[in-house]
């Protein structure tokens, strides 16, 4: 056993040492450690021999499998030092090379607008929140207290689907996004500080409207919300969102059946050149349309209004975007011109912070 052992182990020291590679070195390996290789054989053997004589095979055989361990182990030490040190030879970075060129895709007004404008609602604590483009006459209609007889309900201004619900009550597409403020309020617990962009749908097609178009609802709700809260925080808003402080703001008396009392928000500007200027002048402009939710919506989602009180708002984001970077035609938001959207467009890499800058 002695002499099989030392011959052994001469013979694969050999093979590891002339192993020039990781993979030969692995080879090695299995042929010496493996399921069926020469020193699992050997070890096999020592049960084969007089009880007497197998306790110091069995300790000569172990021994020669810990320096085969070993002498396998430094070589692949060896072996990955020499490759990593061919790959540092081989490979060459030419630092004085240029850089790459910018992306050449550009992010679409409507994706900037909603982040910019996210980007100063996430600063004010608001979360963003989703739903569904198909809804049911439930969450788009009744739980607003848009009653049935309501002009916005009707066919010429709706688009609604063929497929009915339970109660046989057609789906449609949502024509505001207020339907995921409903489904925020039914599946979670106040308060609520969520805003909610996304597409939505009306029969409507001129210079300044299009069947699909983005909007931005925001819903807070807490103990004694009242409309002061609503008013700095949409003045905070407008004027972060134009990037100027000196933005006159005015709120006028309005209507909505999920908000009361309802107010529309109108800003102080100007026409320069045939441009509309937000900021200065003495002309007004209306921006978006606001209230407190109105007590049936809230005792809707089994809120008492007797302790929980919100404000809400709406803006279209496309006209928005019109405002602040001058696009004529809201038409031309959705033809997918190539030219178009590398002149308006904006970069992937300016991603639209309050600390670093909205817009830039
Ligand atoms: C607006 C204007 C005023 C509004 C109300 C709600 C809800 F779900 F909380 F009742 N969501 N959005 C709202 C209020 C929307 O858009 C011009």
């Amino acid at each position: 056993m002695q002499s099989e052992v030392q011959a052994l182990e001469a013979e694969l020291l050999a093979l590891i040492e002339k192993a020039a590679d990781l993979g030969e070195l692995e080879a090695v390996r299995v042929r010496a450690l493996g399921r069926r290789g020469r020193v699992t054989e050997l070890a096999k053997g020592v049960g084969r021999l007089p009880p007497e004589a197998r306790p110091e095979a069995g300790r000569a055989v172990n021994a020669l499998k810990g320096r085969i361990e070993e002498a396998l182990l430094r070589r692949r030490a060896e072996l990955a030092a020499k490759e990593q040190e061919r790959r540092l030879a081989q490979e060459t970075i030419d630092i004085t090379l240029p850089p790459k060129e910018r992306p050449s895709g550009r992010i679409h007004p409507v994706s900037q607008v909603i982040e910019e404008i996210t980007a100063i609602f996430a600063d004010m604590g608001f979360e963003v929140a989703e739903g569904p483009d198909v809804e049911d006459d439930e969450h788009n209609f009744a739980a607003l207290n848009i009653p049935p007889e309501h002009p916005s309900r009707q066919m010429q201004e709706t688009f609604f689907l063929c497929a009915e619900d339970e109660a046989g009550t057609p789906y449609l597409l949502r024509t505001h996004t207020s339907p995921v403020q409903i489904r925020t309020m039914e599946a979670g617990r106040p308060p609520f500080r969520i805003i909610a962009p996304g597409r939505v749908y009306r029969r409507d097609y001129d210079m300044t409207h299009t069947p699909m178009f983005h909007q931005i609802e925001g819903l807070l709700v807490d103990r004694r919300t009242h409309m002061g809260h609503l008013k700095g925080c949409l003045v905070d808003f407008i004027r972060a969102f134009f990037e100027r402080d000196d933005i006159p703001v005015r709120f006028r008396p309005s209507y909505f059946p999920f908000t009361e009392p309802s107010a529309e928000m109108d800003v102080g500007c100007e026409r320069r050149q045939g441009q509309l200027v937000v900021g200065g002048g003495k002309d007004w402009l209306e921006i978006l349309g606001c209230g407190m939710v109105h007590p049936k919506v809230l005792a809707g989602v089994g809120l008492d209004p007797e302790v929980w009180q919100g404000f809400a708002f709406g803006l279209g984001i496309d006209r928005l975007a019109m405002l602040k970077y001058g696009i004529a035609d809201l038409r031309t938001f959705f033809e997918g011109d190539l030219r178009w959207l590398t002149h308006y467009g904006f970069s992937p890499l300016d991603v639209p912070t309050l600390f670093g800058g909205l817009s830039r």
